[in-house]
């Protein structure tokens, strides 16, 4: 198998330990968590996502699993300010602070308290399930530019999480690249829903959630390689990757890296094993293939 070369890399104004990050939502709650992904081979960490006021969530049931992924709709649960003393021990390591708001103001007040201790943020401006947040921005390239410029004036990097569900995902990530974004990060999860035939309702409390996992590889290689034409700025692919082989077919396809989600879940060493696979001496620069399926 193809192999590329190992070291650091520098990605959307980052510097990782690789080309592997750890996706938001997943593990990502504990300063503690996020260290041990860290010495788990991740060469970045994304924090589960930090709004601007402490929530518990949607009620239950919040997550379904699947075959080949996972329905959730934990609907943005987080400890809003708090989570600064949470995650001050991790200053200088490869931490990404996941930021959502309601407004532009709410997307940088946030992303204020973090300032000092980020290594940059990824503004969440794709949740499928959480009224008024996420995905009921990021669906409108006006206000995925306006979030964008408010956090991007701090003058830290600054990637932006797109959704999948619209019809022209390019729009909004040369939205994201005129406010200023160093990256734009694809995808977030899939808006869907499972209803139990026994109870004739729908599973998730909160009706409609959001599909990770394997399910949705194709769609992210997709939407990744639509911003690998669109945009000027590095695209970072997440959705379904769960091996080496997976990486690399979404460099190919413009990722410059690589976030994972439900595979840790499944795995929690898949970032030792995804390396073991992709790295080697004598590797190939990724340079050289990210975005090669283009040409
Ligand atoms: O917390 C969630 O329910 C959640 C978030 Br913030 C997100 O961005 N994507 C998702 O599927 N779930």
């Amino acid at each position: 198998m193809l192999r590329l070369k190992p070291g650091h890399v520098d990605v959307g104004g980052v510097r990782l330990g690789n080309h592997l990050l750890l996706a938001a939502g997943i593990l990502g709650t504990t300063g503690a968590s996020l260290a041990r992904v860290l010495a788990s081979g991740a060469g970045g960490v994304v924090t589960k996502s930090i709004g601007p006021a402490p929530s518990d969530g949607h009620p239950g049931p919040c997550v379904v699993v699947l075959d080949d992924g996972l329905l959730n709709a934990m609907g943005l649960p987080n400890p809003s300010s708090d989570f600064v003393d949470e995650i001050t021990s991790l200053k200088g390591k490869p931490v990404i602070v996941s930021i959502f708001g309601g407004t532009p103001g709410e997307f940088s007040e946030v992303a204020a308290w973090f300032a000092d201790i980020a290594a940059g943020f990824e503004l969440n401006l794709s949740c499928p399930h959480a009224e008024g947040y996420g995905a009921a921005l990021g669906s409108d390239p006006e206000m995925v530019e306006a979030c964008t410029r408010a956090v991007t004036r701090l003058g830290l990097p600054t990637w932006v999480k797109l959704t999948p569900n619209v019809a022209d995902i390019a729009s909004c990530g040369l939205a994201a690249e005129k406010g200023g974004a160093h990256a734009v990060v694809a995808i977030n999860t899939l808006k869907a829903m499972r209803i139990s035939t026994g109870l004739r309702m729908p599973v998730l409390g909160n009706r409609y959630g959001g599909l990770s996992g394997r399910a949705i590889f194709p769609v992210a290689v997709r939407c990744v390689y639509d911003l690998y034409e669109a945009c000027s700025i590095p695209v970072i692919g997440c959705g379904g990757v769960s091996s080496a082989d997976d990486v690399l077919e979404m460099m190919m396809a413009g990722a410059s890296a690589v976030e994972i989600g439900t595979a840790v879940l499944d795995d929690p060493l898949v970032f030792r094993e995804i390396s073991e696979h992709l790295y080697g001496t004598g590797g190939e620069d990724a340079a050289s293939l990210v975005g090669c399926a283009h040409e």
